[in-house]
């Protein structure tokens, strides 16, 4: 990670590792979301608040570029809205 980008990534194994992903505000950043298991109803992640939605099929690793221009807390969950994660801009 450097000042220009900032990068984290989450295992996705019946539920989200870790659950709050911290990121800076005004600086881009990506979430690389890995589901490594079949436990729970995980195979897709979404969040409204975010503009993100996309599947994850065991042990593929995808990416999404998160808006950091705004400061708070926004939810991401699995598709049916069971599982959730946090992701806190600040
Ligand atoms: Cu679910």
């Amino acid at each position: 990670m450097n000042e220009n980008t900032q990068e984290v990534k989450v295992e996705v194994a019946g539920g989200y590792n870790p659950e709050v992903v911290n990121l800076k505000k005004g600086v881009p950043a990506k979430i690389s979301f890995t589901r490594t298991n079949e436990q729970g109803c995980l195979d897709v992640v979404h969040s409204k608040k975010l503009g993100f939605e996309e599947e994850l099929p065991i042990n593929v690793t995808k990416t999404v570029d998160v808006p950091t221009d705004k400061a708070g807390e926004f939810d991401f969950s699995c598709g049916m809205d069971m599982f959730f994660g946090k992701v806190v801009i600040k």
